[in-house]
């Protein structure tokens, strides 16, 4: 670890530096200022410090000759970057006495920023881990993102039911940690056609587009921690060319020219809302060729100013693709060496095979993307050809493995045959790509046994596991800091570089004085988050309850319905048992749902709806809550996180490739009521059978019933207390006046067939919580198991995802600054 920030930080030039922005920058007075205008110019003042760090990181010439990762990814949910930056810089102490200086409250200032939410959930949360523990390992990193002007949509409630709008991330003023970096705009083309021409004897191709845009970049800066690494999360925005339309406009059509270059700005518009569901939208491919383009010539121009020769490539670069959704830079690669750099198809074939790896990170059939042949003709005509050519020369390939076997090369073909062919873009990852990775290990087991096995025996090495982890700076050090002090306290500060530290807590899960400080800090994160819904929703939770916790995307496979129905059954037994006794509960949900996904947006009206009634009612209002935090987003959770006692991670196994969410509420004393599905199987080999709750089927469970025929009905009328749970759904119970409201979810479950087999885990999942009740009379016991949690989740870290990487996968060597 090398000089930061700390040691040359001048805080009477910091104060100037607020106090000008502040004027400048933002024009406002400093008697008159307003907190934002505060915390914009702190930001700005700050922003400064880092971007000097930044360019000396660009200009490390050492980083030139050393191996770099090019993280390409649609989605990076970042999150509010100051309270971070501030830790990673360690002058989070020094800013905070400047701010209180100036007369501000640090921690009042930075909840005045917005969430920059440019993802949609794990994946791009995990891509912003990943970025943090590259900086802090100080592995040679470019983030590349799109610089949506709105990212994911905000939600809020009408009568319970969702209703979204835009989400003006940047704010009128623009965000102040971001930096243009104009003198490295991009030109990216669109639609046209092929042209063969010779060129000395040879024929050879080449693409004339029909529309230009221009790929602007932003710079954000990744901090390493206690670091002088900054690496740039690189964002591209699209703007108009003028004059954008050749063909409009030479025709003399001025006005259709000018309105082209207003439809330009369309790219980078808005990020797409759906998760794990692909819809095959032209402007979602145009946003997905516009990244990967302009995140590929961004890369060979730092390349090739370094010096290198092209062939050379995979020694300096490797380019991770997160998902499918950048697939589209492997023929752009393929395009810019044959095409432009004047490479024989074979060299460039052989300097992309070894470039590119690709993360998978579902297997739900819905959100494998496929684009319509046509569409990609129109759009990209030589990206097209190309791809038919990597197509054909695998094809042999697969021929001459299982000679004959038409079934075989139908299956593996990128090109899937029909009607309407389709591009799978899975295939072209596996066949363009040295490494593959799944994101747990019963994931990674999962892609090479049911998603491509034929790949596997194909290329036996080239799938491996690399499993998820999160930073430990946001979600234990920045969100929980009164545990992070008692762990600093007893075991020192190392744990936030190298979490594996932290089980030397586990020798104190048994000590009393140390039990009553660790839930005591508990009990202090749940009144925030009290203190959070009285101030937001108006309801009254008292600590003294569990607070059970499901905070994920709202998405059938993940069960938030399952959820549901032990709450209704709760309800029943407190109204109709008069033996039945149960430890407070407050159950919370936060969950967006795609816009377009009706059943998911009838499963949050169904939760607001019974929530209402619940917390109303007084024969069991204290002993039962539900709260629906609305507008899920990174913030929200650092307030959440730490306040959890249970963690639902409850997906039907074989679904939730990891999970991370379940990683942070474990590392912060949450115990788990989970499946055996992703992450949830590695976290419960760390903490042990005994210090978590497992319940249901698993994929071996899971794929026995429904091979043996599924039925919702066996298991429906076998159950009185799930059939009264259930019935409570019909009628107008929760919807006054308006029987039947909720009935779509009681048919999704019965004559929908379930196919997420709700009903056949319900059992097991009220067993599971039973038994976290009658742990949870006994706290001495809890404690344990709690604070065993948090020294066993170690593993988690994204310090060590990114060495999997490193070693595994990127072959990279640190550079310390
Ligand atoms: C094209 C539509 C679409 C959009 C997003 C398809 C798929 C996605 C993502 C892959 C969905 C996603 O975020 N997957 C989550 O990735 C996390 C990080 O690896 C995992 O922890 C989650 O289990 C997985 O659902």
């Amino acid at each position: 670890m090398k000089l930061n920030q700390q040691k040359k930080f001048d805080k009477a030039q910091f104060k100037n530096n607020v106090k000008r922005h502040l004027t400048s920058t933002y024009v406002q007075t400093v008697e008159k200022a307003s907190p934002r205008a505060w915390y914009l110019a702190m930001a700005r003042a700050l922003s400064e410090l880092t971007a000097f760090d930044l360019l000396e990181t660009e200009n490390d010439i050492r980083i030139k000759n050393s191996k770099s990762v090019n993280y390409l990814s649609l989605e990076f949910l970042v999150g509010r970057l100051t309270g971070n930056n501030l830790i990673s810089m360690g002058i989070y102490t020094q800013i905070s006495e400047a701010m209180e200086e100036l007369g501000h409250s640090l921690s009042d200032l930075l909840e005045q920023e917005r969430d920059p939410s440019l993802g949609n959930g794990g994946l791009g949360r995990l891509a912003a881990c990943f970025m943090d523990s590259c900086a802090a390992q100080e592995y040679p990193t470019v983030g590349y993102g799109l610089h949506y002007e709105y990212g994911l949509f905000k939600q809020s409630f009408i009568d319970g039911q969702q209703q979204e709008s835009p989400d003006a991330w940047q704010g009128v003023e623009g965000y102040p940690w971001e930096i243009a970096r104009p003198q490295l705009a991009q030109q990216i083309g669109f639609y046209g056609q092929v042209d063969i021409y010779q060129d000395q004897g040879r024929e050879r191709r080449r693409w004339v587009p029909g529309m230009f845009v221009k790929a602007m970049p932003w710079d954000l800066p990744i901090v390493g921690y206690q670091s002088e690494t900054v690496y740039p999360l690189r964002l591209w925005e699209c703007q108009a060319i003028a004059p954008f339309s050749l063909e409009s406009f030479n025709n003399g059509d001025y006005f259709d020219a000018q309105k082209s270059l207003i439809d330009a700005g369309n790219i980078t518009k808005v990020l797409y809302p759906n998760d794990n569901h692909e819809k095959g939208k032209t402007l979602r491919l145009m946003q997905q060729y516009f990244h990967s383009a302009a995140s590929i010539a961004d890369m060979l121009r730092r390349y090739e100013a370094a010096g290198h020769p092209l062939r050379l490539l995979p020694d300096y670069e490797t380019i991770q693709l997160n998902d499918t959704h950048p697939a589209i830079a492997i023929p752009e690669l393929m395009r810019v060496l044959v095409d432009e750099r004047d490479l024989s198809w074979d060299e460039a074939w052989s300097i992309c095979a070894k470039t590119f790896a690709y993360t998978n990170h579902t297997l739900l059939p819905e959100a494998l993307e496929t684009w319509s042949e046509s569409l990609i003709q129109r759009l990209l005509p030589r990206h097209m050809e190309i791809i038919y050519r990597i197509n054909y020369q695998f094809l042999s390939e697969v021929r001459q493995k299982w000679p004959g076997d038409v079934g075989k090369q139908q299956k593996l073909s990128i090109i899937e045959e029909g009607v309407h062919r389709m591009v799978r873009m899975a295939n072209l990852c596996v066949v363009g790509s040295y490494a593959v990775n799944g994101v747990a290990a019963l994931h990674t087991a999962l892609v090479k046994k049911d998603l491509f096995p034929e790949f596997d025996a194909l290329y036996p090495e080239r799938i491996r596991n690399v499993t998820n982890g999160v930073t430990p700076r946001r979600w234990l050090k920045f969100c929980n800091p009164g545990l992070s002090a008692l762990i600093s306290d007893k075991i020192g500060d190392e744990w936030t570089g190298e979490l594996e530290q932290i089980s030397q807590l586990a020798v104190y899960a048994d000590d009393p004085a140390f039990q009553q400080s660790y839930l005591a800090i508990k009990r202090g994160n749940k009144q925030r988050l009290a203190d959070w819904v009285m101030a937001h929703l108006g309801i009254e939770i008292s600590t003294d309850a569990i607070f059970d916790v499901q905070i994920k995307r709202l998405h059938e496979y993940k069960r938030q319905h399952l959820n549901l129905l032990h709450i209704l059954s709760l309800y029943h037994r407190l109204l109709h048992d008069p033996e039945f006794d149960m430890v407070p509960r407050v159950f919370f949900f936060a969950a967006k749902a795609a816009p377009g996904y009706y059943l998911a947006k009838e499963i949050i009206y169904a939760i607001n709806k019974i929530a209402q009634t619940i917390n109303n009612d007084e024969r069991v209002n204290q002993q039962l809550k539900v709260i629906f935090i609305p507008d899920y987003r990174v913030s929200m959770a650092e307030i959440i996180i730490p306040a959890a006692d249970v963690s639902e991670q409850i997906s039907t196994a074989g679904k939730e490739a990891s999970g991370t969410g379940n990683m942070k509420m474990a590392l912060n004393g949450a115990l788990t009521v989970g499946t055996m599905d992703g992450a949830n199987v590695e976290i419960r080999e760390e903490v042990g059978d005994e210090n978590i709750y497992i319940f249901g089927l698993d994929v071996a469970g899971v794929t026995a019933l429904k091979a043996q025929g599924y039925n919702p009905f066996d298991y429906y009328y076998a159950d009185p207390l799930l059939k009264s749970s259930m019935e409570l759904l019909m009628g107008e119970t929760f919807t006054p006046g308006q029987p039947d409201k909720l009935r779509v979810v009681y048919d999704s479950l019965l004559d929908g067939g379930d196919p997420y087999l709700c009903l056949a885990d319900f059992s097991s999942y009220v067993k599971a919580h039973e038994a976290i009740d009658a742990q949870y009379r006994d706290q001495q016991g809890w404690a344990r198991k709690t604070i065993l949690n948090t020294a066993s989740v170690g593993k988690f870290t994204s310090d060590r995802s990114i060495r999997d990487y490193v070693e595994n996968i990127w072959h990279l060597k640190a550079v310390h600054r």
